[in-house]
């Protein structure tokens, strides 16, 4: 049997009629006679106004002692009325209680964040939460259309893998019945680039998982990446495509979440700015800048958060940093021709302190240069022999990047740390709910 009730957002639909809810109490007060109660069911909060002499004694009673949080079905007229939230009044004339809620641990005060995630089954519940959910839940809906619309192909990359990605040091492993360790995917780019070549443009679109033992609040140790690969792309090409997808992330957000980014206090304005082309500045040109205002840092060393906070400070919009010394980028990037001490790849930096959410590269398709740089990593040939056949059979220039998904909702949603940008983190300290 299928219950017949209204959301909260379609309530101007049954303007002046009857309609049945259902939701949880996420407010309630009570005067002898008059009872307000928010309800609250995932697209929206109502208040319901319980008149003692217009419903019934199970209802009155049901009310007596309403618990929040507890889920309620409430029948009533529904009322337009300008001063409401969202221009919507219930008059009751039945409530009922479906499921009464014990004391509920997360009061309207001040909680220490520890709280909050030792209770993110429930926290999930409250309405920044519920808005943060929404803009992640159109960020991936905008990213599969965009792929979609520019006829790339989906391709699942395997999350159980022989071999090491991106880096041996945030490696998790599990044993794998006969055939040894198994090692949970950092990235699903090797298997993408074999996807290219039989299809031309693909994408992978996954959660990733690092051991990373940084607490930091940029670094959760599964999260999701969104990866494309483009046969006969170079790393300029890859930079455009980089840019004018991260626009169209942020337009469709801007045109379809408003009220979410209103609820979440995002200057909005900021995010308007967001268009086509986006600054590029060279690694070498990064760190003369940063030497240049005093900071204390070689050629050669791997830029940091706090370096990027530099970069990015004043700017409108995302920075692309590009060619990257090769030592400190992964063994897989192309060899800079005109400087060999460096690598064809970028990051790209979001602004607002929000820092680094894309990683790109443009891809070694030399299979020479290619074992070098394997034998130089100290990698297990044998477990990339596979990767290396693709530069053994009609090799290709090729390029791709790997987009955070959580980093990319922080930076939109105006949410500086990723526990609050999935619905159950996961981070060096925290497995659980
Ligand atoms: O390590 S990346 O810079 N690059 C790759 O994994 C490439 N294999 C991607 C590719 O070219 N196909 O990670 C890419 C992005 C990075 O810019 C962050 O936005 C995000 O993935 N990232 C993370 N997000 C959250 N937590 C952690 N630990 C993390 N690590 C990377």
């Amino acid at each position: 049997m299928e219950t017949v009730f209204t959301s909260v957002r379609d309530l101007a639909s049954k303007a002046g009629q009857e309609a049945t809810l259902l939701g949880w109490v996420a407010k309630f007060r009570s005067s002898g006679k008059i009872a307000f109660l928010g309800l609250r069911d995932g697209t929206g909060t109502v208040q319901v106004v319980i008149a003692r002499n217009e419903v019934d004694d199970e209802s009155w009673e049901a009310v007596a002692d309403l618990s929040m949080e507890s889920s309620v079905r409430v029948s009533g007229t529904v009322r337009q009325d300008d001063r409401a939230p969202g221009g919507y009044e219930i008059t009751a004339s039945q409530v009922e209680v479906i499921g009464p809620a014990d004391e509920y641990p997360i009061q309207p005060k001040e909680h220490g964040v520890d709280f909050l995630l030792n209770n993110r089954h429930l926290w999930l519940r409250h309405g920044r939460q519920v808005a943060i959910m929404r803009v992640r839940d159109e960020i991936v809906k905008a990213i599969r259309d965009f792929f979609y619309e520019r006829d790339f192909v989906l391709v699942d990359s395997p999350i159980l893998t022989g071999a090491i990605g991106e880096s041996a040091g945030t490696l998790f492993s599990t044993e794998y019945f006969d055939l040894g360790t198994a090692y949970l995917a950092q990235t699903g780019q090797l298997y993408v680039e074999a996807a290219a070549a039989a299809l031309g443009k693909v994408y992978c679109f996954g959660p990733t998982f690092r051991a990373e033992k940084s607490k930091t609040r940029r670094h959760l140790t599964e999260f999701w990446m969104v990866e494309p690969e483009v046969a006969w792309l170079d790393s300029e090409g890859n930079m455009r495509l980089q840019e004018e997808f991260v626009s169209c992330i942020v337009g469709r957000v801007l045109e379809r979440r408003a009220p979410e980014l209103e609820q979440l206090d995002r200057d909005v304005s900021r995010l308007e700015a967001i268009s086509p082309p986006f600054d590029r500045l060279s690694y070498t040109d990064a760190i003369a800048f940063l030497q240049g205002t005093g900071v204390e840092i070689e050629w050669g060393e791997d830029l940091g958060a706090e370096h990027e906070t530099v970069l990015t400070e004043g700017r409108e919009k995302p920075l692309f940093v590009f060619d990257y010394p090769r030592e400190a980028k992964a063994f897989y990037m192309k060899e800079n021709p005109e400087d060999p001490r460096t690598v064809k790849c970028n990051d790209l930096l979001a602004p607002e302190g929000y820092g680094e959410i894309i990683g790109g590269s443009q891809r070694e398709d030399d299979y020479d240069r290619l074992l070098a740089r394997i034998r130089e990593e100290g990698l297990p040939e044998e477990a990339y022999d596979w990767y290396l056949d693709l530069r053994r059979h009609g090799t290709f220039p090729h390029s791709g990047f790997g987009l955070g998904l959580e980093r990319t909702v922080g930076w939109i949603c105006g949410v500086p740390h990723l526990r609050e940008t999935i619905a159950f983190p996961r981070m060096m300290t925290r497995l659980t709910p």
